[in-house]
């Protein structure tokens, strides 16, 4: 069979070594905190990104060199792609990948024809994941690219396209568990409004919430156990995006009685468009339990859009792997790269250099952050911070048993409050640093 990366043999840790291609840091058997890492990122390769990107921005064309793709729209160069993309992920050893219906399989000219497509696409993925051992992380439907859904998918003013939307995450819900999936994300692609003079939102938010039970009714019927990912975004592409972030997530699905049925994918450019670290926002989804996966990537400071890059950043890394501990890990999910090389970056050999560059990102962080949580600096700050809730009046409060006029006479008797204590958060910033 033809080989789509002919000069490139499969990565492998080698921490001494001065070849680019090598890891050195990410070291697949490794044990942080008693497991291995492999186990512990679940890193995927994302193939609209990947596999689909062509470089193409508002102000010019594509400049992206993928040799073994002819550029055609044809069933016959997807499943060719299929056999780069294995390739691919198999000689970067990810255990993971993910996609989008329509990046895998080409749109048809009726609905009939895209899901003839898409199966005979996944039967191909099936027998690749099999030989290879690669596996599904997660399948979405792409509910944003065609036309038809200018006006949103499940939140669409037109029945007919809410219609349609429901079919294609039927189908696509289907062939994500015909081929494994771990889980099914929903990106609210535009599911979100510019403005409100021609918008009833409370119906739009309604129908969401419909949309949502109706996933989750035929995921029952069809026997389908994965976890259901909401994907917070602000902005981009409409201006006001009912997912903003985790917090407007997770009113969402408390408000409608989707608990337990749908946590969150936590991606980093995303947290960052919405005026949040990626740090915040994974922390609020741990402890509410609905910290599901993470689209691994990281934007640009001086750029205020979803630029999408891979990340480097080892005190990003640092600072999510604190988080990502706390829970252990993040199976059923995983650090999926929803990441893409910068279009200057046109070579193949440049997608091993950007997923290696992140995989090493994500285990020097891990071992940061490991190394920070053996200490317990943090936690034993943290603690010791809030010990006037352990005792006394303060454990009053916590078991929920002072009342306001509790508190009154209290503070009464006492005449003023204890005094405070510094926070140090230079203090604590210097400590991490002694760590990286
Ligand atoms: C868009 C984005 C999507 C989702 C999947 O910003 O992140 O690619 O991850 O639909
Ligand atoms: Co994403």
């Amino acid at each position: 069979m033809a080989e789509f990366f002919p000069n490139i043999p499969k990565i492998e840790y080698d921490p001494k070594s001065k070849n680019p291609l090598t890891f050195k840091h990410y070291n697949p058997d490794e044990i942080i905190e008693g497991q291995k890492m492999k186990d512990l990122f679940r890193f995927s390769v994302c193939y609209w990104h990947t596999f689909r990107g062509t470089g193409s921005d508002p102000f010019g064309s594509a400049t992206l060199q993928r040799p073994w793709d002819d550029g055609s729209n044809s069933v016959s160069n997807a499943l060719t792609r299929v056999d780069a993309a294995f390739e691919f992920i198999s000689k970067l050893g990810a255990p993971f990948y993910c996609w989008h219906d329509r990046d895998i399989a080409p749109e048809g000219a009726t609905f009939k024809e895209n899901n003839k497509n898409l199966d005979e696409i996944a039967k191909k993925l099936k027998a690749k994941q099999r030989e290879t051992g690669i596996k599904l992380l997660w399948g979405t439907a792409n509910l944003f690219s065609h036309p038809r859904y200018m006006h949103g998918a499940a939140t669409t003013c037109n029945a007919d396209v809410f219609a349609y939307a429901a079919a294609q995450v039927k189908k696509a819900l289907e062939v994500t568990h015909e081929l494994g999936g771990a889980n099914y994300v929903f990106w609210g692609g535009r599911e979100g409004y510019h403005n409100l003079y021609n918008t009833d939102m409370k119906r739009e938010l309604d129908h969401l919430a419909k949309f949502m039970h109706m996933a989750h009714d035929h995921a029952k019927a069809i026997g389908f156990k994965g976890m259901f990912l909401f994907e917070p975004k602000p902005k981009e592409p409409t201006k006001h995006q009912y997912d903003f972030d985790a917090a407007a997530c997770l009113n969402f699905i408390g408000r409608n009685g989707l608990d337990g049925i749908v946590k969150l994918n936590i991606e980093t450019n995303h947290a960052t468009l919405a005026g949040h670290t990626m740090m915040h926002e994974l922390e609020y989804a741990r402890i509410h339990n609905a910290l599901g996966s993470i689209d691994a990537n990281t934007g640009d400071l001086l750029l205020g859009w979803d630029t999408d890059q891979f990340p480097t950043d080892i005190y990003l890394t640092t600072q999510m792997m604190l988080v990502l501990l706390k829970q252990k890990g993040i199976k059923p999910g995983g650090v999926n790269f929803d990441a893409k090389v910068r279009r200057e970056s046109f070579e193949p050999v440049d997608l091993f250099h950007a997923h290696i560059g992140g995989m090493d990102a994500f285990a020097r962080g891990a071992k940061i952050a490991a190394a920070i949580r053996k200490d317990g600096v943090l936690d034993d700050f943290v603690k010791t911070r809030y010990r006037s809730f352990d005792t006394a009046f303060g454990k009053k409060i916590d078991s929920g048993k002072a009342t306001f006029a509790d508190c009154e006479k209290y503070i009464s008797d006492k005449g003023e409050a204890a005094p405070n204590e510094s926070g140090r958060q230079e203090y604590l910033e210097n400590v991490i640093n002694t760590y990286l």
